[in-house]
């Protein structure tokens, strides 16, 4: 033991010897190792308790942090009943797509008991991650942030704060979400709104039993603090704002942008972004609010906000906040303003020319439900079943089908929605435009869109059809996302570099949405399609990522058996769902 640290001692000097003379970052990558425990945990809100799903018993969870290109090693082990994986938000995965989380798409579920290594390295990649939970909707209580630093020595583009706090935002529910999702599926109508939203898990005084139950942030006066906000909800997109305070975005979705100063802005659920906050105000207390951003029209969603508190050192323990004004549920103007504000920090390089044009409806709508049980099966709109989908293509669900189709101009009631889980294979290297265009016969509404594996420049957006007549693009200072909040019946164009071969999701960042069960489908689809003679309900990892990742196209699987060794060949493939 002590020989060993001192062995280390001396490995760290000669280190930190050699960053001095040479004047480099740093000597080598670390390994950061963490044990993640899948446990229940009973934890009491507005008035009731119940057992929650965590990691380590923690809620919310704990911060995963690392280094520039550092490595990260997660050892999972599931003690719940329920079937457990965990995303990486926003890391890229170079070659390592198995652990990148969706279970029954890149990996099969760590089931009750057992165990599972994740291995990846956050190359090239900094700023504020989060990591969440993959399968059904355990993600509402299982997150937390992941948060990687700039090497040493260098500096942030912006004066280096004197501290940073972590916010993640959050929707709770009173049920257990397991069963929540399951019931939704069956039904056909829409997830029931969260009982509260959270700020680092508590609600705060506008809710009941709940005014103890309010996370707090103290800051010295006069002091700049660096914020790094994490909307790790469920579904609803959401408004933030801090009383009397400017808050000033310098990064979005682990990327640099250009300084902007906004008192209220809207984060998905998904998007990461980090704030400098000056404590430039007179010493008291001021609230932290988080409200819904609802666009969607006739949709039942919770209306009271999360309220969170900052105290100024020396503030009376017992002074009132001044309260925080959040835009009204449905300010489009809000969200366009803040949209508007996101710039690159500096030119890049977005794609000129592009080498796949595509073009992909989202929507929700409603299908005919057949249903003998229409009470308890059709609770959708007309007594159908909402269904959303990308492209006329729903993801398949075996208890029911329930996401569907909308297309830009349809008026009808009753188009039914083809069944299928599409992917398109991409040459290593090709230029992807995407314009991604909202529609809706039921309502029109903002969805978030996330892409694994990728970041892309949103280089334009607006309201209405594209058209590609009128569209301007901005190819300088986009911003650089993973995931995008496509305006409410609108558009937004995407383009990015199909550099990081794998199986990659994209999909809404919503559940249940796009994200249906996909335990069912996978199972299904490996058997139907694959046709060979395992017909275990969900492959290993490596077996999935080594079998060429699986050709589908409306709900047929081609299996192209290839090494572990040929899925680094020039294949990129993204998988839509
Ligand atoms: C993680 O992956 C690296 C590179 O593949 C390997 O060298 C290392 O042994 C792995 N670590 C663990 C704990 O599996
Ligand atoms: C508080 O409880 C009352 C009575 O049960 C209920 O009507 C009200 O909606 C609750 N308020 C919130 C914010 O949950
Ligand atoms: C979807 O289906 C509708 C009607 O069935 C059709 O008019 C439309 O072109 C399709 N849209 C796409 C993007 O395939
Ligand atoms: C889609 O799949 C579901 C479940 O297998 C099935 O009930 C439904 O009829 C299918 N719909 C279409 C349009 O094929
Ligand atoms: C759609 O359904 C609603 C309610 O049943 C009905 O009022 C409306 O006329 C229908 N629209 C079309 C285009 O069929
Ligand atoms: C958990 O995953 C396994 C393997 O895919 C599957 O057989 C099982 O049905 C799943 N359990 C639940 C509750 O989804
Ligand atoms: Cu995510």
């Amino acid at each position: 033991m002590a020989s060993s640290s001192v062995s280390s001692l001396l490995r760290l000097s000669f280190c930190l010897f050699i960053l001095q003379v040479m004047n480099i970052g740093r000597c080598s990558a670390a390994t950061r190792i963490y044990q993640f425990k899948v446990q229940t945990k009973r934890l009491t809100r507005l008035c009731q308790t119940k057992e929650i799903v965590t990691i380590n018993g923690k809620f919310p969870g704990l911060a995963i942090t690392a280094q520039e290109d550092d490595n990260i090693v997660v050892n999972v082990i599931n003690m719940t009943p329920y079937n457990a994986t965990i995303h990486w938000h926003g890391i890229k995965q170079k070659l390592s797509c198995w652990y990148d989380g969706p279970s029954y798409i890149t990996q099969c579920p760590i089931q009750s008991g057992q165990r599972f290594t994740y291995n990846f390295t956050v190359a090239q990649q900094k700023g504020t991650f989060f990591w969440h939970a993959h399968f059904s909707w355990l993600r509402a209580t299982v997150y937390g942030p992941l948060i990687v630093y700039p090497k040493a020595n260098v500096p942030y583009p912006f004066k280096k704060p004197f501290k940073e706090h972590t916010i993640l935002l959050g929707e709770y529910w009173l049920k257990n979400v397991v069963e929540l999702e399951k019931h939704v599926l069956e039904s056909g109508g829409p997830p029931p709104p969260a009982d509260a939203f959270t700020i680092n898990g508590q609600p705060g005084p506008n809710y009941n039993c709940s005014s103890k139950d309010v996370y707090e942030l103290e800051i010295v006066p006069r002091k700049t603090y660096l914020l790094r906000l994490i909307n790790a909800g469920i579904n609803m997109e959401s408004f933030f704002t801090i009383a009397n305070h400017r808050l000033t975005i310098v990064e979005v979705d682990s990327e640099y942008t250009k300084p902007f100063t906004t008192e209220r802005l809207m984060l998905v659920p998904g998007q990461t972004m980090n704030l400098l906050l000056t404590a430039d105000q007179p010493i008291g207390r001021y609230s932290i609010a988080m409200g819904p951003y609802e666009s969607a029209k006739n949709v039942k969603f919770q209306h009271t906000s999360a309220i969170a508190s900052l105290r100024y050192f020396g503030a009376f323990p017992n002074s009132v906040a001044s309260p925080a004004k959040l835009p009204v549920f449905n300010d489009n103007i809000a969200v366009k303003t803040v949209m508007d504000g996101l710039r690159s920090l500096n030119t890049v390089d977005v794609p000129k020319d592009v080498d796949a044009h595509l073009f992909i409806t989202i929507g929700i709508n409603v299908n005919k439900c057949n249903s003998e049980d229409p009470n308890n099966k059709c609770q959708g709109p007309r007594k159908g079943r909402l269904a959303a989908s990308m492209n006329n293509i729903s993801f398949t669900n075996l208890k029911s089908r329930f996401w569907k189709l909308i297309t830009r101009n349809w008026k009808g009631n009753d188009t039914q929605a083809a069944n299928g889980t599409r992917a398109m294979v991409f040459e290593y290297g090709s230029r992807i435009q995407i314009i991604f265009q909202n529609t809706g016969t039921l309502t029109t509404e903002n969805h978030p869109i996330h892409l694994h594996g990728h970041s892309f420049y949103v280089i334009g957006y607006g309201t209405g059809n594209y058209d590609q007549q009128t569209a301007r693009f901005n190819l300088e200072d986009p911003p650089y996302l993973n995931t995008i909040g496509v305006p409410v019946g609108g558009w937004a164009a995407i383009r990015f570099v199909a550099d990081n071969p794998g199986l990659w999701l994209l999909h809404c960042h919503r559940h249940p949405s796009n994200m249906g069960n996909e335990h069912n489908v996978y199972s299904e689809k490996w058997q139907d399609g694959a046709g060979d003679s395992t017909s275990s309900s969900c492959r290993s990892t490596k077996v999935l990522a080594s079998s060429k990742l699986a050709n589908y196209d409306r709900g047929r699987i081609v299996l192209a058996t290839t090494t572990e060794r040929e899925l680094e060949a020039p294949i990129c493939l993204l998988l839509f769902i």
